[in-house]
């Protein structure tokens, strides 16, 4: 491999004849956060009660050995993958990964003092946190319905977590100095044809009046809400549609999650970016990779990431754009998994620094759609190779190829023994 100066070299000279500034373009990156999730280690489980069943329209496939069992296996597993990823890190806990010292701790009685280590965690490992609270695998989510549940007694106990969940991530933002995003979706919906989907939703648009009812610190909390087309064994109806969730997060001053596995799949979310920010405060991304449906599979290198993170950019919407992962593969080596998504969503973001926008854009506002097209399709050839190496080295993870060697020896030292 040619050393980062060299290759730097290189680009700077070719990107420079389009007018773009590399260095910039790595310093971009580099300040981009993306906010990893940390249910890919664990297909989802966490640690409230060991070996709970995954439910609520999701699936996590495959049994690929080595799974983290216990919160020092994914932490663990984590400060591994994060020596492969490059860029500036949060970690998205779920309220089932709490640490309660082994003490059972029902969903409408978690607090901040139940995420203290992983609070310290974060830390001592230099990452930010995001947080969710968690709506599915639980007794009272068995029939489907949470926050829309026409049983009060239901409906309320879901209401209380929702509002527990606010403040545990306050205290997240206020205690490591960034904003903590606290994402909401709720599983609830119908497999077959429902005759009152009315009334599942003004449970539902209640049960935020009540959660969203006190304030918390916007530089320490922001709440976000996540709609979705269907769930598995969920079909027919979402009680938090796309519609739903646009004008709840509208009229609450809440952020939109796009989940790019949540729509009919020829939508994309890329499109979705300048629309919903014309009249929603902020966006929350869930990058992931749906193949025909739903499915979370690990994200890849394709062109709707890169739209997505040139759409952040030629927006100017870096401030308002909250990157988060979203994917669970359990049939390949998970740790491979974070590392090969993240390092991804790290190549778009720089993929998108590295564009030449004002020239397009100039192009497009004086008509020379040709010109457009013709630059666009230059710019996929240009060595983008070698800046992404340097970006590895630069920020001190392994370039090209190197860190898969590392990632199997961390199978065999590690994860063989589980
Ligand atoms: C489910 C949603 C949701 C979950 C996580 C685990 O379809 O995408 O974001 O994947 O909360
Ligand atoms: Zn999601």
């Amino acid at each position: 491999m040619m050393n980062a100066e060299r290759a730097l070299e290189i680009a700077r000279n070719v990107y420079g004849k389009y007018g773009v500034d590399v260095d910039l373009a790595l310093k971009q990156t580099a300040e981009t956060p993306v906010s990893i999730h940390c249910w890919q280690g664990d297909d989802v489980g966490g640690f409230e009660n060991a070996g709970g069943d995954l439910t609520g329209g999701i699936q996590s496939t495959g049994n690929y050995p080595g799974k983290a069992r216990t919160i020092d296996e994914l932490r663990g597993d984590f400060e591994f993958a994060n020596k492969l990823i490059p860029g500036k890190k949060k970690f998205s806990l779920h309220a089932i990964y709490l640490d309660a010292g082994g003490k059972k701790v029902e969903r409408n009685e978690i607090g901040p003092e139940h995420f203290t280590s992983w609070i310290e965690w974060a830390r001592e490992n230099g990452l930010g946190l995001d947080f969710n609270p968690t709506f599915f695998s639980h007794p009272l989510s068995a029939d489907g319905f949470t926050l829309s549940s026409d049983d009060e007694g239901v409906r309320r106990f879901w209401v209380e977590h929702g509002i527990r969940s606010r403040q545990i991530s306050e205290t997240f933002g206020r205690e490591l100095g960034m904003t903590s995003v606290n994402n909401f979706w709720v599983p609830d919906g119908f497999k077959d044809i429902p005759v009152n989907r009315t009334k599942k939703r003004e449970n539902l648009a209640k049960s935020y009046e009540e959660i969203f009812a006190l304030p918390t610190d916007d530089r320490f909390n922001l709440d976000a809400v996540e709609s979705k087309l269907f769930g598995v064994g969920l079909e027919s109806c979402t009680i938090g549609s796309h519609e739903f969730y646009l004008g709840c997060a509208m009229k609450h001053h809440k952020l939109i999650t796009l989940d790019t596995g949540h729509f009919h799949p020829t939508e994309f979310v890329s499109d979705k970016i300048s629309s919903s920010l014309q009249y929603i405060d902020g966006v929350m991304l869930h990058v992931s990779r749906p193949v025909r449906w739903d499915s979370d599979h690990v994200v890849i290198f394709d062109d709707e990431l890169k739209a997505i993170a040139c759409e952040i950019r030629r927006g100017g919407f870096e401030k308002r754009v909250h990157i988060g992962l979203d994917f669970f593969d359990g049939s390949i080596n998970r740790i491979a998994c974070w590392a090969i998504g993240a390092r991804n969503m790290e190549k778009a973001i720089l993929w998108a620094a590295l564009e030449p926008v004002a020239m397009l854009q100039k192009f497009e506002a004086e008509g020379d759609f040709t010109s457009r097209l013709a630059y666009l399709e230059e710019i996929k050839t240009l060595p983008f190779g070698l800046v992404w190496d340097a970006y590895c080295e630069k920020q001190g993870v392994p370039a090209g190829d190197k860190w898969i060697a590392e990632m199997k020896q961390y199978e065999k030292d590690v994860l063989s023994d589980r």
